[in-house]
């Protein structure tokens, strides 16, 4: 990751232009299951999400990541398109089941070369790859096997981890090892909105423990084979919890949410111990014996930099009913993703939403950065994940006009400056996504991209935001607002 010495001084004047400091990372990202189609081809087998969505009912429309944007064949194309965005860095993620059939056994030399092509692809054009081993496509034979709620399967990831590392290391300085744990477990374990579909919430939190213990288990693994400039971190969904007035009961289930969103991951990963608070809100689903002697330890790894994904703040009051109420924005479950969530209301911050109907504040970004730099000041953050869906649609003209995109990656960015300004060690942004892709259980209705593809014909169509995050790219500057390319 390019290092640039944090900036101090006043807040800016989001009106203004406003320029990053040399070596801030501009970057777009995605991930292999939304992307790259090309399910069972060349020794990929399936994923719990290709089981899941051919489940009947599971993801709206019946959407697959069958075919998705094809980049699997188009990724030239798709290169093609990055370099035209002067964007420094690309992060991707690799399909575990196309490099590592069924999860264990050796390598699949066709998945392989899939990504080391990538990689060649990129270094060629003068863009970093930016490598993430698990956003969320596990081999269905794991699950079959138990799935994340089963020790053994942290050790599996461990050995795929090696596979990866051994293949691509010479090429691939900047690692990840997981992408939002929080959605595996607790989305995935707990109200069953994300493959493998399951609903009991101690699995939920045991899947947690070793999604951390997998991380640990990799990065050791990747330590040991990786060059020593090797950068390797971790992405956190951290959650901008907020209460929504100042009552005990409001401040408590902001501090009960923030428990299992956040520093059920922040406190082994970097402080080497499970929050005594966690483990007391979640004794009545379990003991959390599966946490071993000795995991802490190796969950605790030293990182080079922390990855945070942020959309929209989390904003939480108490309901003294008991029933947990309304939408936390993650899709809608009779089953609760919050194993300390009894009582909690959730609430969208007022004002616009995206088409995903979340509440757009660009100052929840600030609060998290500057939350992150204060609790762990020594660990440089990059945004790995930053991005808006829209209904974004081709115009007569054939372009395709987003300006709620423009604003509302201009309202984060000149919140990630503020934070900058503020002393808070951020080296780089990714936009998410380079493409318009498969949006999980809501399938291909919510179009992140800032580029439009038309799935019928797989074409791809800059959106005004594509051009516009060209020139923050290439200047590392944000144009005054209204100052846009067109
Ligand atoms: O599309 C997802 C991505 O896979 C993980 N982070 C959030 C994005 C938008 O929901």
């Amino acid at each position: 990751m390019a290092t640039s010495a944090p900036i101090t001084g006043q807040a800016p004047d989001p009106t203004r232009a406003i320029s990053f400091p040399p070596g801030f990372l501009w970057g777009t990202a995605t991930a292999s299951y939304q992307i790259e189609g090309a399910a069972r081809e060349d020794g990929r087998t399936a994923s719990i999400w290709d089981v899941y969505s051919h489940t009947p009912g599971r993801v709206l429309n019946g959407d697959t990541g069958d075919v998705a944007d094809d980049h699997y064949h188009r990724w030239r194309e798709d290169l093609g398109i990055l370099a035209d965005l002067g964007v420094g860095a690309y992060r991707f993620s690799v399909a575990w089941p196309r490099v590592q059939p069924t999860g264990s056994g050796p390598a699949n030399a066709k998945g392989i070369d899939f990504y080391s092509r990538l990689v060649d692809g990129l270094l060629e054009k003068g863009i970093q790859p930016v490598a993430t081993l698990y956003h969320w496509d596990l081999p269905q034979e794991l699950e079959d096997a138990g799935g994340w709620p089963v020790r053994e399967t942290a050790y599996r990831f461990a050995e795929y981890a090696g596979i990866v590392a051994d293949a691509l290391g010479d090429r691939v300085r900047t690692w990840t090892t997981l992408n939002e744990p929080w959605c595996s477990a607790f989305l995935g374990y707990g109200s069953g909105v994300h493959a493998p579909g399951r609903t009991d919430a101690a699995d939920s939190l045991r899947a947690a423990h070793h999604l951390n213990l997998a991380h640990g288990l990799a990065v050791r693994e990747l330590r040991g084979r990786l060059p020593q400039e090797a950068q390797v971190s971790v992405t956190l969904n951290l959650h901008q919890v907020r209460p929504v007035g100042d009552s005990p009961q409001d401040v408590d289930a902001a501090r009960r949410i923030d428990g299992t969103a956040n520093r059920v991951f922040l406190g082994p990963l970097l402080d080497g111990a499970y929050p005594d608070d966690v483990l007391a809100d979640t004794a009545h689903l379990t003991d959390w014996s599966f946490v071993k002697d000795g995991d802490t330890e190796i969950i605790r790894q030293p990182l080079d930099f922390l990855g945070v994904n942020y959309y929209s703040p989390t904003l939480v009051s108490y309901n003294k009913d008991g029933a947990e109420q309304g939408s936390d924005g993650h899709g809608a479950s009779a089953h609760s993703p919050w194993p300390a969530g009894d009582g909690v209301v959730f609430h969208q911050a007022p004002g616009p939403k995206t088409a995903m109907g979340w509440g757009i504040d660009p100052t929840g970004l600030y609060d998290l950065l500057v939350r992150v730099g204060r609790e762990y000041p020594d660990l440089p953050v990059v945004i790995t994940e930053n991005g808006a869906a829209f209904d974004d649609r081709i115009g007569a003209d054939g372009l395709v006009d987003d300006p709620e995109r423009i604003a509302y990656l201009r309202g984060h960015l000149s919140e990630v400056h503020r934070a900058l300004a503020s002393g808070v060690d951020v080296r780089g942004y990714f936009l998410w996504s380079l493409l318009d892709n498969f949006e999980w259980g809501y399938g291909y209705s919510k179009r992140f991209g800032a580029v439009y593809v038309d799935y019928e014909t797989q074409r791809r169509v800059p959106k005004a935001s594509a051009r516009w995050y060209a020139q923050v790219a290439k200047t590392g500057t944000l144009p005054e607002a209204g100052d846009s390319p067109s």
